[in-house]
């Protein structure tokens, strides 16, 4: 099994651009499965992520085919800076040193001041696609037509090329991710791959199980809780199935890290209503997810100012 794989590519692929543009929708929708966490909230992503899809290319030969490795990122914060952004920045700078190819994701027919600063962050020598996310929000073809040409013109150009293709698609379309599928391959180096075919990501059950419930949180408490909230696991502990035909049992408890006794009540909501439906809602998606039978629990903890704080933020598993 040492015969070089020249029918093999392989390469690392960053997802990178402002808060909410749909990044990790992409991800997820490139994998095939859910594995990075999406919410109309800005700062929903905030660790790197990486997701993997083989794609075999049978006309090439047995074992042909090319394996990408997506790296998920924070949403770059170009406002507040605190030490939790600092950290979020820090991370999609670090993702994105080292890949052979940058989707640079916004939102079709947008072109904000916020994704320029992102982009004049990246690095000059690797590829960059200019992905124009969201189509199906934009009703008439033609209403984006024009919006495209003058992307084309300002950063597509010979004097100052910063893309090197235009990919205006939507995320949740199955056939633009094939499309896209097609446009990235021939950006990735030929080489072998650097994980099994069926792997789907790099991080762990336990990672997903707290990034689960974050994700019901901010979806359960709207824009009243402010993103600093965080949701750290307590036990993460699995027991092999008891009998024939049973799934195995993972039993989690999380604590809920919020900054103010007010946003904590928010937290349990009405007679603790808010917290039960995380819960549920929790162990839903994760026994869908993994196969298998969840027991949650979940507490909820006042840290005042731990966002703030460079120990925290570091304790709470941020880099
Ligand atoms: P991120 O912050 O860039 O990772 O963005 P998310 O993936 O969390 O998505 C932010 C919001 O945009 C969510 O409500 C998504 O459902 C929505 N979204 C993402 N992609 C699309 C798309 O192609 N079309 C539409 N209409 N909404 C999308
Ligand atoms: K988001
Ligand atoms: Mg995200």
């Amino acid at each position: 099994d040492a015969s070089p794989a020249t029918d093999r590519r392989c390469g690392l692929v960053a997802i990178v651009g402002k808060p909410n543009v749909g990044k990790s929708t992409l991800l997820n929708a490139l994998v095939g499965q859910k594995i990075s966490i999406t919410s109309r909230k800005a700062q929903t992503t905030r660790h790197r992520i990486t997701g993997i899809r083989t794609r075999p290319t049978p006309e090439g030969g047995p074992g042909a085919g090319t394996q990408f490795v997506f790296v998920d990122t924070p949403g770059f914060q170009t406002q507040h800076a605190t030490a939790l952004n600092r950290s979020l920045n820090k991370t999609v700078l670090g993702a994105v040193a080292d890949v052979d190819l940058i989707l640079f994701v916004v939102e079709a027919g947008r072109f904000t001041p916020a994704d320029a600063k992102v982009l004049s962050l990246l690095a000059q020598n690797i590829p960059v696609l200019l992905i124009a996310n969201k189509l199906d929000n934009i009703h008439r073809r033609a209403d984006i037509a024009p919006w495209l040409a003058q992307m084309q013109a300002e950063h597509g150009g010979p004097q100052q090329a910063r893309f090197a293709e235009f990919v205006p698609m939507s995320a949740k379309n199955a056939k633009d991710i094939e499309r896209l599928f097609a446009i990235c391959e021939k950006y990735l180096p030929q080489q072998d791959w650097w994980y099994d075919e069926d792997e789907l990501t790099d991080r762990s059950e336990k990672f997903l199980a707290s990034e689960t419930v974050r994700e019901k949180l901010f979806r359960l408490t709207g824009d009243e809780l402010p993103y600093t909230s965080t949701v750290v696991i307590d036990k993460f502990e699995e027991e092999p199935p008891q009998r024939k035909g049973q799934k195995r049992l993972l039993r989690i408890a999380a604590t809920i890290v919020v900054e103010r006794d007010g946003h904590k009540a928010m937290v349990i909501g009405d007679k603790g209503e808010r917290i039960k439906r995380i819960g549920t809602e929790t162990r839903q998606e994760l026994e869908r997810l993994m196969d298998c039978k969840v027991f949650i629990e979940l507490w909820v903890k006042v840290r005042s100012g731990w966002a703030d704080d460079e120990a925290r933020v570091k304790s709470f598993g941020y880099e």
